[in-house]
């Protein structure tokens, strides 16, 4: 299949993160490197603190109401031999392009590690044991025996979606593949300790003021439930000046806290209400946004939506938690 030159497109899910953008950019890379023709193509912006990436000004990334990207977009996903979903396996998680690239006759290839994948691909490489996206795309560089292509562009994108989708190595998905991997791209040139202040420490001060503010006023705990839960709508974000990313981790804060097993975050959108969840050990926030948030993701990483009102979805969820009040309590 990518024996010759092949116009390859390269798409990420909705807001992509560092695995998605990381991968993504890996995989466009090393692909370049075997003479394709490849496009990034992200179906709306990332965080700021994503830009330093190898490659970052050749990402196609749709904005809001320009006709234009999206044209562009379009076209370039229409004349694809080959179209590289990574990081996703639900078509919903592309938004603006799901229709294009759902019409597009490319041959699909799925990389992915989410929980539930959809079938829409001719071909699959989808590993929910895997912490990583890009720990697959470095899998599948190394089962083509094609390592020798491994610079260090290729080696800093997949670390940077390695280190982030593992919490720096700190959650429960870390196997000691991921640390082989690690030392891998390690010897290809990536550089962590760089990689790791690119990502952690360009915080702006409308960031860490943000972080302030919601521990502050927002998080609110249930201590018979072990849960933390916090909001924020995008008026607060509005007028404490974010930008795209600002919230992302922001969840986690709340799993920090002893003896708290389940952390959730609602976000107020203009219309609808965005939920991320992250639980410690066994209780699964995949199943929970699954069965009643019209989402999804990881056993202990996960986020939905909701179409009701804040109001009504807050008392949905604490309905919930208290029906899973034992397996919380556990
Ligand atoms: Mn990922």
């Amino acid at each position: 299949m990518l024996q010759y030159p092949k116009n390859v497109v390269i798409v990420t899910h909705f807001k992509p993160d560092a695995d998605a953008l990381g991968s993504s950019l890996g995989l466009y890379w090393f692909l370049k490197r075997k003479g394709h023709n490849v496009k990034v193509i992200t179906p709306s912006d990332y965080p700021t603190f994503l830009e330093w990436m190898p490659g970052n000004e050749e990402v196609l990334a749709l904005k809001p109401n320009n006709k234009k990207v999206s044209e562009q977009a379009n076209k370039t996903i229409e004349n694809a031999d080959i179209i590289f979903c990574l990081d996703f396996s639900r078509l919903s998680r592309i938004n603006d392009v799901e229709e294009s690239v759902g019409a597009s006759k490319a041959v699909k290839v799925i990389i992915d590690h989410h929980l539930n994948p959809e079938n829409f691909a001719s071909y699959s490489i989808h590993d929910s044991s895997s912490a990583s996206t890009a720990g697959l795309v470095y899998g599948l560089i190394k089962q083509m025996k094609e390592t020798h292509h491994i610079d260090s562009n290729i080696a800093t994108c997949l670390y940077a979606g390695l280190m982030t989708d593992t919490g720096s190595f700190r959650h429960s998905n870390t196997r000691s593949e991921e640390f082989i991997i690690a030392a891998e791209l390690f010897k290809f040139g990536a550089n962590p300790s760089l990689i790791a202040k690119l990502i952690y420490d360009t915080n702006t001060i409308e960031r860490l003021r943000l972080i302030g503010y919601v521990l502050h006023e927002k998080l609110v705990i249930i201590p018979e439930l072990h849960t933390a839960y916090m909001i924020i709508t995008d008026d607060e974000l509005r007028k404490l000046g974010s930008q795209t990313g600002d919230s992302e981790g922001i969840v986690n804060y709340g799993l920090s806290i002893e003896g708290i097993k389940l952390s959730v975050l609602l976000h107020e959108k203009k219309d609808e209400i965005k939920l991320s969840f992250r639980s410690t050990g066994d209780f699964s926030v995949n199943d929970l946004a699954n069965q009643y948030f019209d989402g999804g993701g990881h056993k202990n990483a996960a986020g939905g939506t909701s179409k009701d009102t804040l109001e009504n979805t807050l008392q949905k969820l604490l309905a919930i938690l208290t029906k899973f009040a034992p397996q919380l309590k556990n």
